[in-house]
């Protein structure tokens, strides 16, 4: 058996004909979870799994299976490869994309080459990573992992108002599979940086072999809506300007602080939305990371301290409602170390680094040991229509990938 490559032109021409399908009238990329969007794209998904030879299967959260299992290999804990197909609002075309259709490149690739691995190996297209749509962010695989009770999930209500079960329903993506009904030997994630740091530093593979925590809040601040031509200053009750206050103290304390942690106001929404009546209520989210789980604790009870002086300078009221809140990840060393010498064996710079993103991978890590690679993102772009990776670093990441499973395929996890 020789060890080959991936089908550098086979998956790059499937990562652009994917990235063409949900495009909205403005061109933008938006394949939001259970969508008629996402439905094309996982409809799309699953012709290249069946045209791969491999048994698709869907569980109850719409996560979706390839699985190769050759005739012969025990049914053993697989291998599980993927990551997910959705997409946030104008979003690059290689975000989740990338790492599922390259896992499905991997398998046929070793299913070309004559491969007798010794346990199933499985790539996934996990539901509502990005959490556009519904929060929290992963989670079918957090679903998957556990993490969440699949009814509660599947109970949520979208920023739309559709419920997400109904829509799996709708879309045909409500599988009948108990989400955990195949519990990985491992899983490995390939995905793009989404930030600066590989490009930086001029070098084409991360080892990831950990992941920032993340807190998400929506934040409600009511006040009077009132004439913004007749009302003093000191007496309004001014919800907008009290939201706004927020956005500067996070980005404040963010940049005086000399750590990793970073906050992000993504969603801002006020009412009457009225250019002549002061805002009786803004609701905005509060997107909060660190990679060390006591300053984020620290960071949320410094926005929680605020928020109380804030509702007194302000004579405003505020309520707070969590969304997802997710503790750092640590991935496999083993893994990581496989990742690091397949790097190293096709001649690679690698460098060991912290996921800023988060990753399906960090749910699975709760069930499996599980790592990541990275790949460079041009200016470090992403949730952007100019997310860019060069093919030869896409091409390099889908060998990498593939010699890291072959490895495993063989010889299981190191000891
Ligand atoms: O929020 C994230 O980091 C991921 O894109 N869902
Ligand atoms: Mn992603
Ligand atoms: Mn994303």
């Amino acid at each position: 058996m020789t060890a080959r490559s991936i089908d550098a032109a086979r998956l790059l021409w499937r990562i652009r004909t994917l990235g063409e399908i949900g495009r909205d009238s403005d061109g933008r990329l938006v394949r939001l979870a259970a969508s008629d969007a996402e439905k094309l794209g996982r409809d799309q998904f699953v012709v290249w799994i069946e045209d791969a030879g491999l048994a698709v299967a869907v569980d109850r959260i719409g996560n979706i299976f390839g699985i190769w299992k050759p005739d012969g290999v025990a049914d053993e804990a697989p291998l599980l490869l993927g990551s997910h197909i959705d997409t946030v609002i104008g979003a690059g075309i290689y975000d989740g994309c990338y790492g599922a259709l390259s896992g499905l490149e991997v398998i046929e690739t070793l299913k070309a080459e004559g491969l007798a691995p010794s346990r199933p190996i499985v790539v996934a297209a996990f539901t509502n990573e990005e959490g556009a749509r519904y929060a929290p962010d992963m989670m079918g695989s957090l679903v998957y992992a556990g993490g969440l009770d699949v009814d509660a999930a599947l109970a949520t209500i979208g920023t739309d108002g559709t419920i997400l079960g109904q829509e799996l329903e709708r879309i045909g993506y409500a599988g009948e599979h108990e989400p955990g009904f195949l519990r990985p030997h491992a899983y490995i994630e390939l995905h793009i940086e989404q930030g600066p740091v590989l490009e930086r530093e001029g070098i084409p593979v991360g080892a990831v072999e950990d992941l920032q925590g993340i807190s998400w809040q929506r934040v409600t601040i009511t006040g009077d809506a009132n004439h913004a031509g007749t009302t003093p200053i000191s007496m309004r009750r001014d919800a907008g300007h009290a939201a706004a206050r927020v956005v500067i103290f996070l980005r404040e304390r963010a940049k005086a602080s000399n750590t990793p942690t970073v906050a992000t106001v993504g969603c801002m929404r006020f009412e009457p939305d009225v250019i002549n009546v002061i805002p009786s209520r803004a609701t905005f989210t509060v997107d909060l990371r660190d990679p060390d789980e006591d300053r984020l604790r620290e960071e949320e009870t410094a926005l929680t301290n605020f928020l109380e002086i804030l509702s007194t300078e302000e004579q405003v009221g505020i309520s707070v409602e969590r969304l997802a809140r997710f503790e750092p990840v640590k991935f496999d060393q083993g893994i990581v170390g496989l990742i690091e010498k397949a790097a190293r064996d096709r001649g690679l710079a690698c460098r060991r680094m912290t996921s800023g993103a988060g990753h399906d991978a960090q749910m699975i890590a709760r069930i499996a040991p599980s790592a990541m690679i990275f790949v460079p993102s041009i200016g470090g772009i992403s949730h952007n229509p100019r997310e860019y990776t060069a093919d030869e670093d896409l091409v390099a990441g889908a060998n990498i990938l593939l010699d890291v499973v072959r490895q495993l395929a063989k010889e299981g996890l190191p000891a």
